[in-house]
């Protein structure tokens, strides 16, 4: 049993102001597995002041005093990788085999990165008449979600402090303790008092403190759209920075020359990859009319090979859904779904057979929908798909640009002038051709109502980075 009742602020693990605590369950079994403190406005008080305090001297830091930071946190994160594999398939019930390739790897990877991109980043340039250096922003209030606990963090983090800006993190209360091993990573890597602070506790009190601070100078959230716009009226007040990393429906478009097999594959893996928890999943396919039948019948066939259970077995491909109630918004979305009369290629309402102990959902696909049905716009968050066919590239385009987001797109196929022509024009952040490489260094980030900004690599640490410009500057 994990207990957490202090949050950590100026170097040290402080009592909260707030006896009350929040339980923190795990979703494969229904069962509590730990407590952490509901923090208040008073707590963010304090972490602000100690953030405040260390920022003079952490915003002078060298840059080179800042990569040896960045690779001493890579290490001690390295050393607790166990640790962080248990504790991220425990408190969000993703896969062992995901918690490690993809959860542990991807927060690993944001401190390598950061450290890397650093040793070429310019804080300066001179121009003619002018010289621009770059500072840091300052004190920043990092709000993060439960889907991806090290990956949203680590990101967040690891641009801060490669700027030079101090912090206060409130991780998903839903998925807490990642954060507080991160905290031991720190804490052992040697990040100055306050330059790290950690405020545990709900959003709506935490969450809220931080956005309104007027001591604040930089919100990053990652999140539901509803939130975002919380955030941004709260950041209105006083005309504080803000950089969201929202929703999406991101849609798949197959290209004629595919193979049924590549299509069916990359669909069930889209969905079901971290139990359709993922911002960036496509979740609206394109496939070429010709090829549905095919397609419907492929799908069917390979389900098996993705198997849905216990989050401890290595075999496991999905797991159950992070809570009791991101479980009841999936059942009804697919509910919606069959009462407006779409076809289920496979999946449902309820449990898949045999698992009636935790909050499990079954692969679900569905056809002959309307592309403006609410199951086909709204972000479901769950491993829902909707398969639509197009008869010209032009209309799966179209389709494919048919939502209020605009997070990530995906393109399969061979032809390589219209697998290039299509991610050029699909009106999204993130566009992955095939099997498309991950890259720590490419900027993550979405277009329309999926946020504003962009995460990761140089592009990441330039949001944590005011620009000051110097006319008259002696050289
Ligand atoms: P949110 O409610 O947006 O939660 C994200 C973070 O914001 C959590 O740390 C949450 O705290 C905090 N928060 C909640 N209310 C806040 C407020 N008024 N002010 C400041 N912070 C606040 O997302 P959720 O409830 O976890 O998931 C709901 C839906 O959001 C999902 O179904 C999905 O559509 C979307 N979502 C998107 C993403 C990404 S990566 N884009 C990630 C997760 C969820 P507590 O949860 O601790 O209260």
């Amino acid at each position: 049993m994990y207990h957490y009742t202090k949050h950590f602020i100026n170097g040290e693990w402080v009592e909260s102001t707030n006896n009350e605590t929040i339980d923190v369950i795990n979703p494969a079994t229904e069962q509590k597995i730990g407590t952490i403190s509901s923090g208040t406005k008073e707590d963010v008080d304090k972490a602000v002041k100690a953030a405040r305090a260390a920022f003079l001297s952490f915003s002078n830091t060298t840059k080179e005093e800042r990569i040896q930071l960045l690779e001493n946190i890579a290490r001690e994160y390295e050393k607790r990788k166990d640790n962080f594999i248990k504790v991220i398939t425990e408190e969000l019930g993703s896969p062992v085999s995901f918690s490690e390739k993809t959860q542990y790897a991807m927060g690993l990877n944001h401190f390598k990165e950061a450290a890397k991109v650093l040793r070429d980043f310019d804080f300066s340039e001179q121009r003619e008449h002018s010289y621009i250096q770059k500072e840091a922003i300052g004190v920043a209030g990092l709000i993060t979600p439960w889907n991806f606990p090290t990956n949203q963090v680590a990101t967040k983090l690891a641009s801060a402090f490669a700027a030079g800006s101090t912090v206060i993190l409130k991780p998903a209360s839903q998925t807490p303790f990642a954060a507080i091993l991160l905290t031991e990573v720190l804490q052992k890597a040697g990040v100055p008092n306050g330059v790290f602070n950690l405020v545990n506790g709900s959003g709506s009190i935490v969450g809220n403190a931080i956005s309104s601070h007027p001591d604040v100078d930089f919100v990053s959230f990652t999140g539901s759209g509803q939130v975002g716009t919380k955030i941004m009226e709260n950041a209105a007040q006083d005309i504080k920075k803000i950089a969201l990393e929202l929703g999406g429906k991101s849609p798949i478009v197959v290209l004629e020359d595919t193979d049924v097999e590549t299509a069916a594959r990359t669909a069930i893996s889209n969905i079901a990859k971290n139990t359709g928890q993922v911002c960036t999943a496509g979740t609206r396919i394109f496939i070429p009319k010709a090829m549905h039948d095919p397609f419907v019948e492929k799908v069917k066939k390979l389900l098996p090979e993705y198997p849905v259970g216990d989050p401890k077995d290595r075999d496991t491909f999905m797991g159950p859904q992070v809570s009791k109630d991101q479980w009841q918004t999936v059942q009804d979305y697919i509910q919606l779904g069959i009462d407006n009369g779409a076809e289920l290629i496979v999946g449902g309402t309820g449990k898949p057979d045999g698992l009636t102990t935790g909050y499990y959902s079954k692969i679900t696909m569905f056809t002959h929908l309307d592309h403006n049905d609410t199951i086909a716009q709204e972000e479901i968050f769950g491993p829902v798909m909707t398969v639509f066919t197009y008869d010209t590239l032009e209309e799966a385009i179209e389709l494919a640009n048919t939502t209020i987001y605009g997070l990530a797109g995906y393109v399969v196929g061979k032809d390589p002038k219209q697998l290039a022509n299509v991610a050029k024009r699909i009106r999204a952040g993130r566009i992955t051709i095939n099997e498309g490489k991950a890259d720590f260094s490419a900027p993550f980030g979405g277009f329309k109502q999926s946020g504003i900004g962009r995460e990761w690599g140089d592009y990441g640490i330039e949001e944590f980075l005011e620009i000051k410009t110097i006319l008259g500057m002696p050289k």
